[in-house]
């Protein structure tokens, strides 16, 4: 497995960073729309925890699983853009005391610690809530599409998907999870909204539903991928590289499948479920090259 990528494919993730970047900034700024009148505390700290960081991956899966089926419209980078606030408000909350508890995150002080605890719940909810707004209000997509978007993340997010894995996540510091519950645990916390983000390009470009299953399918194996290169960089890579924490997970004898298994079979695990993504890919040939290297991106990453 190569961890070196082409130039195109580091231009289109930056690019991509530079776009969401800007579309957060519109939908964060004291006059967008949605956010009307919010109290100038939580805008600065909504501000802290969504801008100025992260690699962005899951609004470049939704905007390149999109371009398989044509130009995405301007309304997809505002569904990228909900993604990301979705993600960031998980990584604030996943931050605090209660649950992960770190001062860092991104190079940074995490939202509780550059504001308050309470403030960082509340900037966390609103990010949340303004996700939902932000799918239903893109103008440029079909009715039909917001409508899936709304649903579909409802769910990817919720109790049955990301925050119900979370659940899962703090139950294992009491309870040992064996194989089957930790690969469960890990595909609702972090899988799920890696398989929206590839889903919802399929969706907001009205795709058949053959293909929306077949980019689901894609992003649960490279949502895997995503947590096994996250597992193993925690047992590897310095807090420096990471912007954050690292070696937690070994520190707390939390079970993750390095851990149960060892670094040669996660190396050779990341291998065939990069294999596997990419013939998931093949019926969109020259089409899905970018999204066939955003597999080997993932699974080789250093940070
Ligand atoms: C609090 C409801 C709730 C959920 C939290 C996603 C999550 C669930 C917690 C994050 C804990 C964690 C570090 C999980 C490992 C995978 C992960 C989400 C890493 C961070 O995502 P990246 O690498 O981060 O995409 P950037 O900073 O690049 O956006």
């Amino acid at each position: 497995m190569t961890s070196s990528y082409s130039p195109a494919f580091s231009d289109r993730l930056a690019a991509t960073a530079a776009a969401v970047e800007s579309a957060l900034d519109e939908a964060l700024s004291t006059s967008a729309p949605l956010l009307a009148g919010m109290p100038a505390r939580l805008a600065d700290a909504m501000r802290h925890g969504a801008l100025g960081g992260g690699k962005r991956l899951r609004p470049f899966l939704t905007l390149e699983s999109a371009a398989l089926f044509g130009a995405p419209p301007a309304g997809a980078v505002q569904v990228a853009a909900a993604l990301e606030c979705i993600h960031c408000y998980s990584l604030i909350h996943d931050d605090l005391p209660a649950m992960d508890d770190d001062d860092v995150r991104r190079g940074r002080p995490t939202v509780h610690k550059a504001f308050d605890e309470a403030t960082a719940i509340l900037a966390g909810d609103s990010l949340l809530t303004l996700a939902f707004g932000l799918v239903a209000s893109a103008d440029e997509l079909s009715p039909a599409a917001r409508l899936s978007l709304v649903s579909l993340l409802s769910r990817d997010a919720g109790a049955a998907g990301m925050a119900g894995g979370q659940m899962l996540d703090l139950m294992a510091e009491t309870d040992t999870l064996d194989e089957t519950s930790i690969a469960r645990m890990q595909a609702m916390k972090t899988g799920a909204l890696i398989a929206f983000a590839c889903e919802a390009g399929a969706v907001l470009m009205d795709a058949s539903q053959d293909e929306r299953a077949r980019l689901r399918r894609f992003g649960e194996v490279i949502g895997l991928a995503f947590q096994l290169a996250d597992d193993l960089l925690d047992e590897t890579a310095d807090a420096t590289t990471l912007g954050k924490a690292a070696g937690k997970d070994r520190d707390r004898g939390k079970k993750t499948l390095p851990a149960l298994h060892g670094l040669q079979w996660t190396r050779d695990r990341l291998s065939d479920l990069v294999s596997e993504a990419e013939e998931l890919l093949s019926p969109f040939a020259e089409r899905g090259a970018t999204l066939r290297e955003a597999a080997r991106f993932i699974a080789g990453r250093d940070r």
